[in-house]
Formats: structure tokens, sequence, C-alpha cells
């Protein structure tokens, strides 16, 4: 193996050998590096609900809810999805889901964001009265980041009808 080696001071090149070498490491680092960013990260939060149920007759309802959200590991190449419910009055059902993806360097992105408002004869009802979308949230590692997303009755024109989401997310 060593019969080959030469001074290179004594030639004035470096050996083509010796080159060949010194890529393979440099190659080495970045490969060692990707594979700590696959490491899950966890994703913490809460929602803040304010929804108000129109009535025709007396007060309209009002209703508050405050879900601390469970935290959610995301592996790399793993796709969570999230979803959120929350009633008021008898009759309404408000719907937040998103998507959490982990991307390199291992931050957060939050995908396919909606708030659905659901008004009916119950709060399991399926009447899609409103809607609101949300997407491209960037979560970097220790970050945080906040989305007020607001809903109502768009379907049957009835503005009292409503609700307020405050979603806070944490990698
Ligand atoms: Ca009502
Ligand atoms: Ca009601
Ligand atoms: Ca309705």
């Amino acid at each position: 193996m060593s019969k080959n080696r030469t001074n290179p001071s004594s030639h004035g090149y470096v050996p083509w050998r010796v080159i060949l070498i010194s890529s393979a490491m440099l190659i080495a680092i970045p490969a060692q590096a990707s594979t700590a960013h696959a490491a899950p990260r966890t994703v913490t939060g809460d929602v803040v609900f304010q929804i108000m149920d129109y009535e025709n007759f007396g007060a309209n309802e009002r209703c508050h809810h405050d879900f601390r959200l469970t935290p959610r590991s995301v592996e790399v190449n793993q796709k969570r999805i999230i979803t959120v419910r929350a009633t008021c009055g008898g009759e309404i059902r408000v719907e937040v889901r998103y998507a959490l993806q982990q991307q390199a360097g291992g931050y957060i992105r939050v995908t396919e964001g909606s708030v659905k408002f659901y008004e009916g004869d119950s709060v399991n009802t399926n009447d899609l009265d409103g809607t609101s979308a949300f997407a491209n949230i960037f979560l970097w590692p220790g970050q945080s980041a906040v989305r007020n997303i607001h809903v109502q009755n768009w379907a049957e024109g009835e503005p009292d009808d409503k609700a307020d989401v405050r979603l806070t997310l944490r990698n």
C-alpha cells in the first residue's frame, strides 16, 4: 500500500490519491448532520374558541373554550393531522384541522389548515355554513406562532353565528 507514497514537496505537485481521500472526508460531514436532523420534534400549543350562537328569541349564546393541545411527536416524512372541536348553544360545532410536517433543519411546517363552522339542529349537524383556510405557518425549533382565524355563518347570511379561533403552536 505504501510503495506508491511520494513526498509532494520533492515533485512540486500533490499526488491525486491524497486528493481523493480528502474528498471522501468532506462528503461524510453532511451525511452525519442530516442523520441528526431526523430526530422527531414535539409540537405543543393551545386553541382558544370564542363562539356565538344566534338566537331568534332572547340573548345570543356565547361560549369560550380553551384547549391545551396534546404534545405531538412529528417525524421526518410523516404527516400528522390534528383536529380540535368545540361546540356552542346546542347548534354549533367548530372544527380546527391542520397538518404538521417536519422539514429540513428540524422546522415544522403547518399545512392544510382549516376552520369549519357547522350550524344546525344539533352540535352533531353536518350543515357546513362557513370555512376559513390557513396554511404555511413555519415553526423553527424553539419558536412559536399564533394565528387568529375568523369564521361565521356565511351560507345562511347570519353574522351573529360566528367563531374566532386563536391557534398557538410551539415547536
Ligand atoms: Ca342558534
Ligand atoms: Ca342555541
Ligand atoms: Ca345552518
